[in-house]
């Protein structure tokens, strides 16, 4: 999964960007600052430390910092998102706003930034979504064929939305048609936002802090935090980061909000597989298959998938091996219409 950090400049994406993959800010290549992050499983620490495997993989969030979007510059002269931007961006899963409220002179408004940056995007969907009907109608005039109806059909539905100033994705049926994909629009997407606070907010709770805003925006998983002083703590040794967070009355790592948001937005769970070699989560979306969730491990375990050989997490940490879980009937075997479940321990059996 790819997540992009959007945002004005020194609205704090490189500060978060170090703070969520525990990185230095690394030279941008070609516009961009390419990070992971580990998403947090206690669940890959716990069979890690039953099965002292020679590696132990957590799931990754890949992270971009996408320097592009310019503040006040008009959008006839130079669009904040403009066509390298739009390139960049185009095969993330999701976008994660960052704007600013940290200012001390008290110039904070996170959500005109929001409605500001949402608006550039909408925009350009508007843009793209214009120039392909009125291409189509063009054709059609001349008398081709022009484009598939349901195509046609989805389209009109698009311009609808982004005429009127709303996202794609606020029709979630219409955003996930596959019509659409090649398009990447980019409001077809989830969008979440991080307001980033000043140093003496970071203890009052969320939601107060986010309503004097004026946020959350409908529709947009919100959540705030202080990027330069997760970075801080992010940078101390582990077993510091705990009080150290608890004196700065930081109630949850940024890590583990972020995380916890976009696996909900994108509807993603993680599967385990464990063995002397490697234990490790993998993320796949909800409703995934289990020759589909193969695939993840490796593409050529999808092709010659036979079954998958599951135990739920709780019940194998309930019973303490695969021994007892099969015993208590707790192994399951699993063909290809088994949709993998968060927390299932998978091993796969297949024909290469
Ligand atoms: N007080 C405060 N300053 C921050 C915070 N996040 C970033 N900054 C500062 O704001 C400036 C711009 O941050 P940066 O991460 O480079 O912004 P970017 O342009 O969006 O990548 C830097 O001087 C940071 O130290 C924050 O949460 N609180
Ligand atoms: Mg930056």
């Amino acid at each position: 999964m790819k997540v992009a950090l959007v945002g004005f400049p020194q609205s704090g994406k490189t500060a978060l960007f170090s703070a969520l993959t525990g990185a230095e800010p690394g030279r941008a290549k070609g516009g961009i600052t390419l990070g992971s992050v580990k998403v947090p499983d206690n669940r890959v620490d716990t069979l890690s430390g039953m099965y002292h495997p020679k590696k132990t993989t957590h799931a990754v969030i890949e992270l971009v910092e996408a320097h592009a979007a310019h503040k006040g510059e008009s959008r006839v002269n130079k669009s904040a998102l403009d066509a390298g931007f739009l390139n960049l961006v185009k095969p993330m899963d999701a976008f994660l706003l960052v704007v600013r409220a940290f200012d001390e002179e008290g110039l904070n408004d996170p959500r005109a930034d929001i409605d500001a940056l949402l608006s550039e995007m909408i925009v350009s969907d508007l843009m793209l979504v214009e120039t392909r009907l009125e291409r189509d109608g063009i054709e059609r005039k001349k008398g081709k064929q022009g484009m598939p109806g349901e195509e046609r059909d989805a389209l009109d539905r698009c311009f609808k939305l982004v005429d009127n100033n709303q996202r794609i994705y606020d029709d979630p049926e219409l955003a996930a048609r596959p019509e659409l994909r090649t398009y990447a629009f980019l409001t077809a997407r989830p969008i979440l936002a991080m307001v980033n606070l000043g140093e003496d907010e970071i203890a009052k709770p969320t939601a107060e802090v986010l309503a004097r805003f004026g946020l959350p925006v409908a529709g947009m998983p919100t959540f705030a935090c202080c990027a330069k002083s997760e970075g801080e703590i992010q940078a101390m040794p582990e077993e510091d980061r705990k009080e150290f967070r608890e004196l700065l009355g930081v109630r949850e790592p940024v890590l583990d909000i972020m995380v916890r948001e976009v696996y909900r937005a994108l509807g993603l769970v993680s599967f385990l597989t464990t063995g002397e070699d490697e234990c490790r989560a993998w993320t796949i979306r909800r409703g995934t298959r289990a020759p589909r969730a193969a695939g993840a491990v490796h593409a050529d375990i999808e092709k010659g998938f036979i079954r998958a050989e599951v135990i739920a997490y709780d019940d194998f940490i309930a019973l303490g091996s695969e021994a007892a879980a099969k015993k208590a009937g707790k192994y399951r075997l699993e063909g290809r219409d088994y949709v993998v479940q968060d927390g299932d321990i998978v091993h796969f059996r297949f024909s290469g």
